[in-house]
């Protein structure tokens, strides 16, 4: 490859239905196997306590963080179809149970709103599940259009609100 410039991404890995941590494993070694995508970092695995609709069972969630030279929307549509292959089925229910969510986070500091690609992820500096394991990988880095750390994003949370616990916990 000549000339390709090399980005820096993060997704967030979720599981809620069957072998949860066996799919975000899956997940993320399918990341890892895609051409042009390199993994640079990866938390640990945490159990969390599901948000926005909270009547399904409890997630896996990690985060890992890539090198890639695919821009934001191939990238998307390459873990579309990882999603596919690990048996995501998409239900009527908009946040309910899925056997394997990657969510693209963050693609540099790109600020993107089409109907396919909104970036930063619209949601993630609400949710302890995506910033506690981002933070884990690199709690510097900075929100674009917010302005501050995931680590100041994380530390801004009501403390108590949304359950997070280490898998070991
Ligand atoms: N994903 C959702 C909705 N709610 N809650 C937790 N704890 N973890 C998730 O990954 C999650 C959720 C929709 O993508
Ligand atoms: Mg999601
Ligand atoms: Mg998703």
């Amino acid at each position: 490859m000549r000339n390709a410039r090399w980005h820096k991404a993060f997704f967030s890995i979720g599981s809620n239905l069957g072998d949860k941590l066996g799919h975000c494993r899956y997940g993320i070694a399918s990341l890892a196997a895609l051409k042009d995508v390199h993994l640079s970092g990866v938390s640990p695995f945490y159990r969390t306590a599901p948000v926005d609709y909270t009547d399904q069972d409890w997630f896996i969630n990690a985060a890992v963080r890539i090198a890639t030279a695919l821009d934001p929307v191939s990238l998307l549509r390459a873990a579309r179809s990882i999603e596919n292959a690990a048996g995501r089925v998409r239900g009527p229910i908009p946040f309910g149970p899925r056997t394997l969510d990657l969510d693209l986070l963050f693609f540099d500091d790109a600020i993107i709103c089409t109907p396919e690609l909104e970036l930063p992820h619209p949601r993630l500096h609400k949710r302890r599940f995506v910033l506690q394991p981002v933070c884990d990988i690199e709690p510097g880095f900075v929100h674009p259009l917010l302005g501050c750390s995931v680590k100041a994003l994380l530390d801004k949370l009501d403390v108590g609100a949304q359950e997070v616990f280490t898998l070991d916990d």
